[in-house]
């Protein structure tokens, strides 16, 4: 049913959205900043602004794109995260009709997309909120240098399983941290600029030494040897590759590592139930209402009025 009588546009056309996804898959490629993309920080964007919701009070989610706000945008977990929503900013005014919490969420899919890893359903109808009234309190996004307890705690808050949770996990085949942003330091892969399930077989495969940086945080960290090897040919300093504590706590957990090894041993397993369980995730606390729109919470503002 189309709302003409009240100028309501229903959520965004397949023909508007390949626009904008074609002009997200043009911005990806930003040779001066990190390794080269910005894929990997918008794939935590939308991660952090879903990554909020709290499944008894059916708060946070991807709703609202709150991190717009001070309240939220401020949390010190969402440092960096800036970078990400500047780049998006020339799409926004290109597009003006996509609202952002729909114009975040889909960057990701469209990178992850783009960096060869796989389709992941999308839809639109996110709202944007008005103020920062109803962003959701600070402190509901993982501390990384917690254990299994923790990750547990924080994802099933979510509505998440142990399997769901390894599965989001492997997100860390991209991007890197930043000594500015987290406090941590370096990329968990060599190429993070390409979707696979490498993050599983290095996090098996290799001995991860513990190490404490200058600034007090622990990360677990490998120098590959036949890489140092070769950089003596090449003149290139070998990358020491890094987890976080949470990485090395799918390790070492019994649960969490029953699927750590199916998804090192089976990329299109874990492509299949990355594309769920991150399409879920952007999912998290939306209800729809007839043509789309997102009628959740006690939203009634915003989005895509006329
Ligand atoms: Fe993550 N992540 N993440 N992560 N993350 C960081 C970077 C990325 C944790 C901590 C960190 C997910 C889960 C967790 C990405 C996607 C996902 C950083 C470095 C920390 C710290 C930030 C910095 O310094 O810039 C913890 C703890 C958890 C617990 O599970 C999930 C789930 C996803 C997505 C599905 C991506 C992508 C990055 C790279 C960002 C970049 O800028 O390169």
């Amino acid at each position: 049913s189309q709302p003409s009588a009240t100028n309501i546009p229903p959520t965004p056309s397949s023909p508007q959205l390949a626009e904008v996804s074609a002009a997200i898959v043009k911005l990806l490629k930003q040779p001066g900043y990190d390794d080269g993309s910005a894929g990997p920080v918008l794939v935590r964007l939308a991660w952090h602004s879903a990554g909020t919701y709290d499944v008894t009070t059916n708060t946070g989610g991807s709703n609202g794109a709150g991190m717009r706000y001070e309240k939220e945008g401020g949390d010190p977990a969402n440092a960096g995260l800036q970078h990400a929503r500047a780049f998006l900013e020339p799409i926004k005014r290109q597009f003006p009709w996509i609202t952002y919490a729909d114009l975040w969420t889909l960057a990701a899919v469209v990178a992850i997309k783009e960096m060869d890893g796989p389709e992941i359903a999308w839809r639109g109808g996110r709202t944007d909120f008005t103020d920062e009234s109803r962003c959701p309190p600070r402190g509901r996004l993982p501390d990384g240098t917690k254990g299994a307890d923790h990750l547990r705690w924080i994802f099933y808050r979510m509505g998440f399983n142990d399997q769901e949770i390894v599965a989001l996990s492997g997100a860390h085949n991209l991007g890197r941290c930043h000594g500015d942003r987290s406090g941590f330091e370096g990329k968990w892969v060599n190429n993070p600029t390409r979707f696979s399930n490498m993050y599983f077989k290095l996090l098996r495969i290799h001995d991860w030494k513990k190490k404490k940086l200058a600034n007090g945080l622990e990360q677990f960290v490998y120098v590959d040897k036949d890489l140092e090897a070769d950089s003596d040919v090449d003149g290139e300093e070998p990358e020491e590759l890094m987890m976080l504590p949470t990485d090395i706590a799918l390790l070492h957990d019994p649960a969490f590592r029953v699927w750590v090894d199916k998804y090192a041993q089976d990329k299109d397993l874990f492509f299949r139930d990355f594309a769920n369980v991150f399409a879920k995730l952007l999912e998290l606390g939306i209800r729809r209402d007839e043509v789309g729109r997102v009628v959740n919470q006690d939203n009634l503002d915003g989005g895509y009025k006329s």
